[in-house]
């Protein structure tokens, strides 16, 4: 069966199925992503982990598609973001493809916002179902922390440790990390905190082929069993239909019968 039949018996699953098509394509390298609201420092995050300029960087809304960059073992994937125009189908397009080829996932929230807004909290439910369901793993990035006082950074932290309690915080300054880089300030390095990012994707990274593994177990043995439910389904509808059809042409035939019969009678009497 190709995945195009796939897709027919099964159109409410597209998003299992894509995972599944993507992960047995070719072998590729762990793919990191960004994801959050615009402006909240995505884009400047994946710079700084670069050490390049290789990302736009902007006030504006700059990121409208996907783009991506490969960098020591590693392929950085940078979205437009959670606040993405559902209606437009290239924000559409890159979310879906963002969902379906992550590995891991940089949670990005700048702390000068205090705690998650509504559509954050959401997507936080549903990255922290999808760490339960497929194993990969989503970390809490509270950005530009040099913009606040430790005591907002300390309450802000408390608060988003209890708006998603099952994922690990980080905090980093991407600014701060970029002057260190340029000043050779070793201070400034310390303090941005890219370097503990850093410990935690290398630790997160070391479980992906595995991860990678598991997921494609899991999906293969649920849309299997799907596909055969899908299945059976479809064959219910069609020996219903077909004894629909039979019952009523029996019932044709029965009318035809007494219908005959009648004429005959009369034609007899006549
Ligand atoms: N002060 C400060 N500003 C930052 C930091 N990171 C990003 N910004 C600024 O925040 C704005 C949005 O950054 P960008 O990376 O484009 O955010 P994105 O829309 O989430 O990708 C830009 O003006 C950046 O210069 C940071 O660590 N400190
Ligand atoms: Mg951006």
């Amino acid at each position: 069966m190709g995945f195009d039949a796939i897709y027919a018996v099964l159109p409410d699953h597209a998003d299992k199925i894509s995972r599944l098509q993507y992960l047995l394509a070719e072998a590729r390298l762990p793919v990191v992503s960004v994801i959050g609201k615009y402006n909240h420092g995505k884009s400047s995050l994946l710079n700084a982990l670069v050490e390049r300029d290789q990302f736009a960087v902007s006030d504006a809304r700059e990121t409208t598609v996907l783009s991506y960059f490969e960098h020591e073992g590693v392929r950085w994937l940078d979205t437009p973001g959670l606040d993405a125009d559902v209606a437009r189908k290239d924000d559409r397009e890159a979310m879906t493809g963002a969902w379906q080829q992550s590995d891991i996932r940089l949670f990005v929230h700048c702390v000068r916002e205090g705690e998650f807004d509504q559509s954050e909290s959401d997507m936080i439910d549903a990255l922290q179902q999808d760490a339960a369901d497929s194993g990969r793993q989503t970390l809490i990035v509270l950005t530009q922390i040099e913009q606040v006082e430790e005591q907002t950074l300390a309450n802000v932290q408390a608060r988003i440790k209890q708006q998603a309690s099952k994922l690990p915080i980080i905090h980093v300054s991407a600014h701060r990390y970029l002057q260190g880089l340029q000043s050779g300030s070793a201070l400034k390095l310390k303090k941005s905190g890219i370097n503990e990012l850093r410990q935690a994707l290398q630790i997160a990274m070391a479980e992906v082929l595995q991860t990678r593994g598991d997921e494609v177990l899991e999906l293969g043995e649920s849309l299997g069993s799907l596909i055969d439910q899908g299945l059976s389904n479809l064959q219910a509808r069609l020996d219903h239909q077909q004894s629909t059809k039979q019952s009523r042409l029996a019932g044709f035939a029965e009318e035809y019968r007494q219908l005959h019969s009648k004429l005959h009678q009369q034609l007899n009497r006549a």
